[in-house]
């Protein structure tokens, strides 16, 4: 028997090529929210996988991409910084697109990580096979990659290679976390996300990219299995709070309807979902705003 093997695992990529469904998959939960528009994910969220002989700590990163707001610009960070610091660096694709000019110059940034670099082509549910080699040689050409692992995270092909491939070349090292320990994302912070996801789902154009939910308050009664949620979902502009709130009110109802059942489902107990729309005037340029909506640089 070998000793105990444990470290950081930081998974970058362009936006929406499926890096919060690869770590969910691996996670076997929902931590991180899934839409199918770009730059869905702001933070970096940790995520504890335990396998035998080994503890294999995920971190979910914002999409690289270039982006004009102190927002875009502190996501990006966000994800770089992250990488720079792990153990094993995934950077994952799309099998179904060659390498962009985005991914040569990110590839290009994270020439520093000291982390040992893989390289995921994900959604290979949606292309034939034989697409995939004159791909990987693309890639080969691209960055010394140490692995090229083709997966599906939607349908969970290949998720154990993977880790398999990772336990191989992860350090030697007792765990950081406790065994019963998933993540370090708090309750609030998840209920938040969650009530994010539901807005992207159901807008369109700018709504998604301007939007942020704070949770104002969050009391729990466990005689009664209930918890009263009030949040507030910012936008940028009246505009934008007048579709969010939607004909009397119907949108605004039907987003706390979805983020209600999830967030129920999520903490296992009753929930009282209260939404106020308010209009912060440009907070994806605020640095003030960003640092008390908890997206630090
Ligand atoms: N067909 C297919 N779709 C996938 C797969 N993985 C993810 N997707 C879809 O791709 C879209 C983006 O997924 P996300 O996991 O949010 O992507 P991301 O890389 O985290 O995106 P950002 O957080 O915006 O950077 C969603 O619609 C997913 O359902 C896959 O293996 N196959
Ligand atoms: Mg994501």
């Amino acid at each position: 028997m070998g000793s105990f093997k444990s470290g950081f695992i930081s998974i970058l990529g362009r936006p929406n090529v499926g890096k919060s469904t690869l770590f969910n998959r691996i996670l076997g939960e929902k931590i991180a929210i899934v839409t199918e528009k770009p730059q869905t994910t702001r933070n970096r969220i940790l995520g504890i996988k335990n396998v035998e002989g080994a503890q294999l700590i995920f971190l979910d990163t914002p999409g690289l991409h270039e982006g004009g707001t102190e927002l875009n610009k502190r996501m990006v960070k966000t994800a770089l910084a992250t990488g720079r610091d792990s153990d094993v660096l995934l950077f994952l694709t799309e099998a179904t697109s060659p390498p962009m000019e985005e991914d040569r110059q990110m590839l290009e940034r994270l020439k520093v990580s000291k982390g040992i670099p893989f390289l995921v082509i994900n959604k290979i549910d949606l292309v034939k096979k034989e697409t995939l080699l004159p791909l990987m040689d693309q890639y080969q050409k691209l960055f010394p990659f140490e692995k090229i692992i083709p997966l599906s995270a939607l349908q969970g092909d290949g998720i154990e290679i993977l880790i398999e491939e990772i336990v191989r070349v992860l350090p030697e090292a007792s765990p950081y976390f406790p065994e019963d320990m998933l993540t370090d994302q708090t309750e609030r912070f998840i209920v938040s996300e969650i009530i994010r996801e539901k807005v992207i789902q159901h807008s369109y154009q700018e709504i998604p990219y301007v939007t942020a939910v704070a949770i104002e308050s969050f009391k729990e009664f466990t005689e009664r299995n209930l918890v009263v949620i009030q949040a507030t979902i910012y936008v940028e502009k009246e505009s934008q709070k007048k579709i969010l709130i939607g004909k009397g009110g119907q949108k605004l109802k039907r987003i706390g309807e979805l983020s209600r059942k999830e967030i129920e489902a999520f903490l296992e107990k009753k929930v009282f979902l209260e939404l106020w729309v308010k209009v912060e005037k440009n907070w994806t340029r605020n640095p003030k705003v960003l640092d008390s909506l908890g997206y630090f640089s």
